[in-house]
């Protein structure tokens, strides 16, 4: 077994502990994996925060097959195809008012690249050449390339890997235990930490900073919530110094908290926004950067004849992909997924914050269908209580992810009142049995 799983280099991923007990999925359905040992795994984190409409979706499944024989590839330079115009009208038309354009990708990390790059050449293009300055926030996570590495915040994303980006600042993050610990919803403390950006733009001069980037609601470095008026603070001090503001909608676009996207949910609209996962329902990559009429429109000027912006892939907006990203808003949108989210809400809360006082829980966050547990870290041992909390859920039944010692949890939109029982009652058994 060993030999045979040794060509792959498997990603973010403890390789050889792996390799000597290797946890395989052979099939999906609904709510639930199949493992290669004949077990069913309830899905607790919709895959990787991409599956928002379960597994095995007919809709989806049928819209790839059927595309893959009528059209399976079109060049997406100069040249286009019908699938790929509708499946950007229905974003915007779910994007909030004045998002007016989609550019496609195929991860949420080329998103984040994409809008990072248009941000700089909407700046040159409008006449304002020197705001080429990035700002993201600690503990941020906007995907692995080299622009979303410089902007994000977590330290073993950016160590490894030389000098990075020049010209990056970055916001402290709003993560406050002491101070919102146990918290449902949104998080009373905290709005301060944006005022942080002020600084940053007295220190640098606001014409030199061409974006900021945020996750509205931190989700790999462990969910962290905005607090109170952040978001809207952000927005007012960016929008103050002509400094474009980006949402990282990767994990919270298309229902996670219950709204189209997170823009919709907190009531407040960025400049760009970028999404890849439930787009597709994780089926097919793919990602889009949304954005307003205002950014788009800048380039939109000189001979007709000329290519606007020097960017793209190969694959973006690739037939398969739009027709599955078509097939997925159907789904959504046929089975009301986004307002059973909603609708669940608080029952999940409830469920959530029943593990309060369970052995090593020193905090308890969630919104919409997200949710994280926190644990004590083992002295001089951290991430292992959460690892050892992940083996014993999948052993168990269900799948959950973890990163340092915090538990994420972010199940399919379809979950319904049963299913969030067998999953809470599952990860409180762990919880009970954990060193
Ligand atoms: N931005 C955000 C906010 C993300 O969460 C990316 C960008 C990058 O997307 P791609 O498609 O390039 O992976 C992400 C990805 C986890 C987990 O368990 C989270 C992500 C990926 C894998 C695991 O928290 N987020």
């Amino acid at each position: 077994m060993e030999n045979d799983l040794r060509a792959f280099w498997m990603p973010f991923t403890a390789n050889r502990q792996f390799k000597k007990n290797p946890r395989m999925f052979v099939a999906a359905d609904g709510m639930y994996y199949q493992t290669s040992d004949g077990r069913q795994v309830l899905d607790g984190t919709a895959g990787m925060w991409c599956c928002n409409a379960g597994h095995n979706r007919p809709k989806i499944t049928e819209a790839i097959g059927k595309q893959a024989k009528e059209l399976d590839y079109a060049p997406a330079f100069q040249m286009g195809h019908s699938k790929v115009f509708e499946l950007a009208n229905r974003l915007v038309e779910l994007a909030p008012e004045g998002i007016d354009h989609a550019f496609f990708t195929n991860s949420g990390s080329e998103s984040v690249d994409t809008a990072l790059k248009i941000a700089i050449a909407y700046h040159r293009a409008n006449g304002e050449g020197q705001r080429t300055r990035l700002i993201g926030r600690e503990r941020g996570y906007h995907g692995v390339n080299f622009g979303g590495i410089s902007v994000g915040g977590i330290v073993n994303n950016r160590r490894f890997f030389g000098s990075l980006l020049n010209g990056v600042d970055h916001l402290p993050d709003t993560h406050i235990p002491e101070k919102n610990a146990f918290t449902r919803g949104q998080p009373e403390f905290g709005v301060e930490r944006a005022d942080a950006l002020e600084k940053i733009i007295a220190l640098h001069g606001a014409d030199t900073v061409a974006a900021v980037i945020v996750e509205p609601m931190a989700g790999s470095t462990g969910v962290l919530m905005p607090p109170k008026g952040y978001l809207e603070r952000l927005r007012e001090i960016t929008r103050k110094h002509g400094i474009l503001l980006i949402f990282d909608e990767v994990i919270t676009g298309f229902g996670r908290l219950g709204s189209n996207f997170a823009a919709q949910h907190f009531g407040v609209t960025p400049d760009l926004m970028t999404t890849a996962k439930g787009l597709t329902n994780g089926v097919i990559p793919m990602g889009a950067v949304l954005c307003s009429a205002k950014i788009h429109d800048v380039f939109m000027t000189g001979p007709e004849h000329l290519i606007e912006l020097f960017h793209g892939y190969t694959y973006s907006g690739n037939p398969i992909a739009s027709a599955a990203g078509l097939a997925t808003l159907e789904t959504y949108q046929d089975e009301g997924l986004f307002e059973n989210a909603a609708n669940l809400s608080s029952y999940w809360e409830d469920a959530m914050h029943s593990l309060r006082g369970l052995p090593h829980v020193i905090d308890i966050r969630n919104m919409g269908l997200i949710g994280a547990v926190e644990l004590e870290p083992m002295a001089d041992e951290p991430t292992k209580r959460a690892f050892q909390a992940f083996l014993d859920a999948y052993d168990q039944g269900l799948l959950i992810r973890t990163t340092g010692d915090i538990i994420a949890l972010s199940p399919p939109l379809m979950i319904n009142k049963q299913q969030i029982d067998e999953l809470f009652e599952t990860l409180s058994s762990v919880l009970k049995g954990l060193q």
